[in-house]
């Protein structure tokens, strides 16, 4: 087999991902919701770029409770986004442009309005019965103490018995120890794969095994009841199974999300040898900001930088790490990492550009990035769309615990709505992205921040995936922090038997003195100076 610096070479190991979030991405027909012709039309924006792969948020038939992530038909497209031909359109496109697409396999959950939701309710006799996990309560009390990730119990009663949902109600888990379950699954990923998508990624995929056991969370787990809920006993099992059934036959790349999984626990997911998943995403450098109690809290590079230290040590050449620091449940990159004030936001957001496609693991960007789109400046609580934000007011609001002016300023840093308002494509009104009234206000900040205005941030992403794509070393190089302790400066090493590059990164809007080598390959400045310059990115060959 082909290999470098130890590494098995794959064609997802060498590709950057651009995810597009369908809802809020281009609407073709003016009403208001994004669209797959939508993402048709503006196939240019992205190729421009030079990414490899789309990853698209789910694209099923949905009630929407959570945006897609609630599906009630997995044969079917959304209607709002289109039909069955405008996805066999786009898939050709995709494929003609030299790029490839991987849709979202959310199979943990359906919606509870999917036909076999609505048998199994029907009650205990119903041969769709075992397709969900029903258990009898405990007197009038759910059968254990599980909470919702998006918060209350994950247990409702109907009838005599509860269904379990680790999201919302309208997300009732599916029952994997049913055999029946597991070759639906498998049968809808050939599904798609026999279209020609060339892979997944898997929506909470650790959460599918469950332990029939059932037991009560201890009290030190409740607070992140995510790391309880992937260990369940056949995950492995489950993934090895669907790797032989479903994906063996054809050549694709999977990604699992993998929520409450921790570094230690990783290879047992993408060891190659084992046959699971190829790569999975890492939950570190997106709860850098997160406290004990989940709320925001400050960061400091140092901590950051140790992320990708760790990674190297933890995870061997068997293994292949991605790199993400935005998607459709996060805040924008350049507010959360950057500075997003007009002086420094493109400079900044090109620092977060550079590290994340300079870096190891697969980098997979998201709608708005290569444009720098920012948080929105959320000042009242109608303004949220998100169910668990909603959730969250009930909770915390409501009941008296926490103040609005709290909540706003928590939702202001890690609400999952600052990623899903409206690509800004221009000045024109709702920033071009529709001609009627978007689904989701669209930033206030679209004048000055838009495709138009952010060229500069566009083309940085394209000279750095193009200079990715020519150097293996950026790729497949070993990684060493130079000065892990700096304040403000990260400064790596991207090497293969010593040769190959320096990255250094200035964190911050002061100059920084930096001793690096003269042969630049990459700069987001114009010129090169002794020190780095506020939010500047230089990239080094050694
Ligand atoms: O996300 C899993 C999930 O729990 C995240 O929302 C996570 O809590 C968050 O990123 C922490 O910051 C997946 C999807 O990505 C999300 O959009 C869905 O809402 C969820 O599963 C349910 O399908
Ligand atoms: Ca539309």
């Amino acid at each position: 087999m082909d290999t470098l610096n130890g590494y098995s070479r794959r064609w997802w190991k060498e590709a950057v991902v651009y995810q597009i979030y369908p809802r809020s991405f281009c609407d073709s027909n003016g009403d208001g919701i994004g669209d797959l012709r939508g993402v048709l039309s503006k196939l240019e924006h992205i190729k421009g770029l030079g990414v490899d792969v789309i990853w698209l948020s789910p694209h099923f038939d949905s009630p929407n409770a959570d945006n897609g992530y609630d599906i009630r038909d997995y044969r079917a497209v959304m209607a709002e986004f289109g039909a069955m031909a405008d996805f066999d359109a786009l898939l050709c496109a995709i494929h003609t442009a030299g790029m490839k697409l991987i849709i979202d396999l959310v199979v943990n959950h359906s919606s509870d309005e999917h036909v076999w939701f609505a048998e199994s309710r029907k009650g205990p006799d119903n041969p769709y019965r075992d397709y969900y996990i029903w258990r009898p309560g405990r007197g009038n009390e759910p059968p254990n103490n599980w909470t919702s990730i998006f918060l209350g119990p994950a247990w409702t009663r109907e009838g005599d018995d509860w269904y379990l949902h680790l999201f919302a109600s309208k997300q009732p888990d599916l029952n994997w120890e049913n055999p029946k379950v597991r070759h639906e699954v498998h049968d809808l990923m050939r599904f798609w794969l026999d279209k020609g998508v060339d892979g997944f990624r898997m929506d909470v995929i650790p959460f599918i095994s469950k332990d029939q056991e059932f037991k009560d969370l201890l009290a030190d787990q409740c607070a992140k009841p995510q790391f309880a809920y992937t260990t369940g006993p056949k995950l492995h099992e489950y993934l090895q199974e669907m790797r032989r059934e479903a994906l063996a036959p054809y050549d694709t790349m999977t990604v699992g999300e993998a929520f409450g999984v921790t570094l230690d626990q990783t290879p047992l997911l993408i060891d190659e040898r084992r046959g699971e998943l190829d790569m999975i995403f890492q939950f570190d450098t997106v709860e850098i900001d997160r406290g004990a109690d989940g709320r925001w809290k400050p960061w400091t590079l140092p901590e950051l930088k140790r992320i990708f230290t760790r990674h190297e040590a933890a995870l061997d050449k068997h293994c292949w790490p991605t790199v993400f620091f935005s998607n459709h449940d996060n805040p924008r990159v350049v507010s959360r990492y950057g500075d997003d004030s007009p002086q420094w936001r493109i400079k900044s957001a090109q620092v977060m550009a550079t590290l994340l496609l300079t870096t190891k693991g697969t980098p997979f960007m998201y709608q708005g990035d290569e444009i720098g789109m920012t948080n929105f400046p959320f000042t009242a609580p109608e303004q949220f769309d998100d169910l668990w934000t909603k959730a969250a007011w009930r909770e915390e609001v409501e009941s008296g615990r926490t103040t609005s002016e709290a909540f706003l300023f928590n939702q202001n840093k890690v609400s999952r709505d600052h990623a899903r308002t409206p690509m800004q494509w221009s000045d024109a009104p709702h920033g071009g992205f529709t001609s009627g009234t978007p689904w989701l206000a669209v930033n206030p900040d679209y004048v000055e921040v838009n495709a138009r205005t952010s060229g500069a941030l566009y083309d940085a992403f394209a000279r750095l995936i193009a200079l990715r794509h020519a150097e293996a070393a950026l790729v497949y190089g070993d990684f060493r922090d130079r000065m892990p302790d700096h304040p403000h400066l990260f400064v790596y090493e991207r090497t293969i038997d010593g040769k190959g590059f320096v990255v250094a990164l200035n964190v911050s809007a002061e100059d920084q003195a930096c001793d690096l080598p003269g042969d630049v390959v990459f700069s987001n400045y114009g010129d090169i100076s002794p020190a780095l310059r506020g939010w500047e990115a230089r990239v080094c060959r050694l």
